[in-house]
């Protein structure tokens, strides 16, 4: 049997013996089940259930590559800032993450809470499910883990510690790569248009000079803006969810970056939501998807200001419109992150079953297009409140009728 004293790759076999080994509820367990359960582009996710007590926990452990491609070849520490992410955003964000019960460094692994009574919310969306309570949530989990660990509100050097705790160069060069680079060229074999939409991709996005400029400055923001600690993979796929209950996990793309890029990311992944539900004609879906952004955009900024005025520690946040400046500039960020959010998840690696599963392909070409048009428009004219957003969605569906 294995002493986990050296890291390796393990097999549902080895989790079994490890969760014996370093868990105390499954020290004495008879028989333990244990499935690997991933569907995520980088790791491996394994839930292992003691069949005696049904005490069950997920482990999850990082590969030397990524799941989806052997071409990322990545650090396995990666797991080390993924759940030391967890662990703070628990603390500033309590009930919307899954506490932690191990960081293994050596296993390059975490043991957490199983959330497998949840259901992943894309998984939800795209069977047209909604959620009252989501953008309360999210919002909550937003101003929390954003505003709580910028120079607003942390001691700087306190601040800068943490910045450098969380260094994460592969996993940023994936996003300056996938998101802010490739999906704007016709150069690159990762991308894959949707054959019928060629044209459409090369005059919108490959050859317009004046999207290049404003998404080259995204991606020299996203670089050199060390506003919070943002997820930095905050799509749909990386949020658990019910009726009551709303939990964020799989922060490993997590550092300290613009606040806007979680912001629209979220935004951006209930677009596709919406675009698929207008694909099927899902009339109560898509207005709750509309609603929830509205929501979004308007209680992000509320709680925003009130957290603001509750916990802000920098002597010139008191000044008025300086508040009003770096709220403006957040809600620009979210606009033009949205936008490259859309784009990238149309025509570059790592698609999402939003759009992709929507059949008959005439049906998926206008969806891709309209959530196109919209990455378009957010990037070039970046909206300010949830209504702009769902002004533009209507907008470019009209566009393909
Ligand atoms: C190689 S990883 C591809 C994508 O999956 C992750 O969820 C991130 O979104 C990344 O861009
Ligand atoms: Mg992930």
């Amino acid at each position: 049997m294995p002493t986990f004293e050296q890291y390796f790759l393990m097999n549902t076999d080895d989790v079994i013996h490890y969760v014996q080994f370093k868990i105390d509820s499954f020290k004495h367990a008879q028989t333990i089940t244990c499935t690997e359960i991933g569907d995520g582009n980088l790791n491996y996710v394994y839930r292992v259930i003691n069949n005696q007590t049904n005490d069950s926990v997920i482990v999850k452990q990082a590969g030397t590559t990524a799941r989806i491609s052997d071409e990322f070849v990545l650090s396995t520490s990666r797991n080390k800032i993924e759940t030391e992410a967890l662990m703070l955003q628990h603390k500033l964000a309590p009930g919307l993450v899954p506490e932690i019960y191990l960081l293994d460094e050596t296993m390059s692994c975490c043991v957490m809470e199983d959330l497998s009574k949840l259901t992943i919310m894309r998984t939800a969306l795209t069977n047209f499910e909604t959620f009252p309570h989501f953008a309360e949530h999210i919002t909550d989990f937003l101003v929390n883990t954003l505003l709580r660990t910028s120079d607003v509100v942390l001691n700087h050097k306190d601040k800068k510690e943490l910045v450098r705790t969380f260094i994460n160069p592969e996993l940023c060069e994936i996003s300056e790569d996938l998101v802010f680079t490739e999906p704007f060229h016709n150069n690159f074999n990762r991308n894959e248009i949707t054959p019928g939409n060629e044209q459409f991709v090369q005059t919108l996005l490959y050859s317009n000079e004046e999207l290049h400029v404003e998404v080259a400055k995204l991606k020299f923001h996203f670089m050199n803006n060390t506003q919070s600690l943002v997820h930095g993979d905050l799509h749909t796929g990386s949020i658990f969810i019910d009726q009551n209950d709303t939990k964020v996990i799989d922060p490993e793309f997590a550092f300290f970056g613009p606040m806007g890029y979680d912001i629209g990311n979220i935004m951006a992944n209930l677009m596709f939501a919406w675009a698929r539900g207008r694909a099927y004609e899902q009339k109560e879906f898509t207005e709750w998807v509309e609603n929830t952004l509205f929501d979004i955009m308007d209680l992000f900024e509320t709680k925003f200001r009130t957290a603001w005025d509750e916990h802000a520690t920098e002597v010139v946040a008191k000044n008025a419109d300086f508040k009003e400046h770096y709220i403006q500039s957040i809600l620009k960020d979210t606009a033009g992150m949205a936008g490259l959010e859309l784009a990238r998840r149309v025509v570059g690696l790592a698609k999402v079953k939003d759009i992709t599963t929507i059949e008959p392909i005439e049906s998926r070409l206008k969806a891709e297009r309209l959530c196109l048009r919209v990455a378009t428009e957010l990037i070039l004219n970046p909206f300010q409140t949830g209504g702009q957003y769902i002004t533009a969605l209507q907008n470019a569906q009209q566009e393909e009728n």
